[in-house]
């Protein structure tokens, strides 16, 4: 007798940040979630689940996860993007989630069982200027971390990417107001930023794991400048060095560096990287769950990638809810070239909603031995956030012009 899916449910909840998560209900009571949310256009990919997939979701049987992918991928005419995948991510999570409380075993059991005990973490650091940077780097050693993401002002600019005002947790999207305008100036950044990592290198000495992200700010050229320019800072990785819609043009920054790149948050299917992996042009690809098509889509192209001895590691900013950290972290104890995973942690307010069993301890985390994908969602708690339209920021050059943010 299959276990059919009965519900299909959305629910919008912002506890400190707007989070869409997918309920499926089958027909002998397990009840599944999955994350959507895509930071910025939330109530898009929410839109998207219950007007156009959840009615169809009904009645399927919920133990063929590989045909429902199948089904609402090639069913779709119009495919890719990121809302469609969010949206195919949820619907993957939670059936994960379902066969794993079926079954009455966690999920990285189902994806092969575990080829590691625990996986590596990083975590962001912030500073206007040094001093502050080092100090909240000291702060995230103190808590346990091995690897740590250090971002910096930047020299006549008043918002950076990455770097609060104050000692508020970085939250891009501001809620409650349209995209907040930020400047940006590649040549201050460029003369700046490898004097503060230097900064950073001497005053934590050679063992810690060093991170940045450029976040798609140069072109090709002014990436092999930067990336020469960090050699001596001896980075774990530097990431999203140039916005990479044309794929072949990280090619370049790859030969000039022996930096490890790392790149594909933005990405949503294999496709978005293909090019990127089998000509070897990135180190490490970060597409996330959620984005990605779920589970079952990132294990492919981490599959793709280990054959290019490209490995993964999954984004997983505070945007992401911990549904998609829980299902990176399965996937990521059942994938030998799963390296690392970015967890920026969560609001005190999230875990009011999202309870989870994966534990952090000594700079690593676990996704724990609870069935399915080990996270509890209160339904009660969630219906006291109600959604609070936010926009990430938009950026211009010192002239006015557009640029990626
Ligand atoms: C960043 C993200 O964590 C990262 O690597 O690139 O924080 C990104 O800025 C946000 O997810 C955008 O919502
Ligand atoms: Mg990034």
């Amino acid at each position: 007798m299959p276990r059919t899916i009965v519900a299909a449910d959305v629910i919008v909840t912002s506890p400190s940040r707007n989070y869409v998560t997918l309920k499926i209900t089958t027909s002998d009571g397990v009840v599944g979630w999955g994350d959507a949310t895509v930071n910025g256009r939330e109530l898009s990919v929410a839109s998207y689940l219950k007007d156009h997939l959840a009615p169809a979701l009904l009645g399927r049987d919920a133990d063929r996860i590989e045909d429902t992918w199948n089904y609402f991928y090639k069913g779709a005419y119009w495919r890719r993007g990121p809302i469609t995948m969010a949206a195919i991510g949820a619907i993957d999570m939670a059936l994960w989630d379902i066969k794993g409380k079926a079954l009455g075993v966690p999920v990285y059991q189902l994806l092969g069982g575990a080829v590691r005990d625990k996986i590596l973490t990083y975590t962001h650091a912030t500073g206007w200027d040094l001093p502050e940077l080092l100090d909240s780097v000291d702060e995230r050693r103190g808590e346990g971390f091995r690897a740590v993401r250090a971002q910096a002002g930047v020299p006549g600019l008043d918002k950076v990417y990455g770097v609060t005002n104050g000692t508020a947790s970085y939250e891009p999207a501001g809620r409650g107001t349209g995209p907040v305008e930020e400047g940006w100036d590649t040549a201050s950044y460029l003369r700046h930023i490898p004097d503060i990592l230097a900064g950073v290198r001497d005053h934590v000495g050679p063992e810690l794991k060093l991170l940045h992200d450029a976040h798609h700010r140069l072109n090709p050229t002014e990436a092999i400048r930067l990336a020469k320019a960090l050699e001596p800072v001896d980075l774990f990785w530097l990431e999203d060095v140039i916005p990479v819609e044309n794929q072949q043009l990280l090619r370049e920054v790859r030969r000039q560096t022996s930096i490890p790149l790392a790149i594909g948050e933005v990405f949503n299917t294999v496709w978005d990287c293909q090019q990127l992996i089998t000509e070897r042009s990135l180190d490490f690809i970060r597409t996330a769950i959620v984005h990605a098509g779920g589970i079952s889509h990132v294990r492919k192209i981490l599959a793709l990638a280990e054959v290019y001895q490209v490995k993964g590691a999954p984004h997983g900013p505070s945007d992401v809810s911990p549904l998609n950290m829980s299902a990176s972290l399965h996937l990521g104890l059942a994938t030998t070239n799963f390296a690392i995973q970015e967890f920026m942690g969560y609001d005190p307010l999230v875990t009011e909603v999202f309870q989870s069993s994966y534990t952090f301890d000594d700079g690593y985390l676990h996704p724990g031995d609870e069935p399915g994908l080990g996270v509890t969602f209160d339904e009660k708690a969630a219906a006291q956030f109600p959604y609070k339209q936010a926009y990430l920021p938009i950026a211009r050059d010192l002239d006015g012009t557009m640029r990626d943010w």
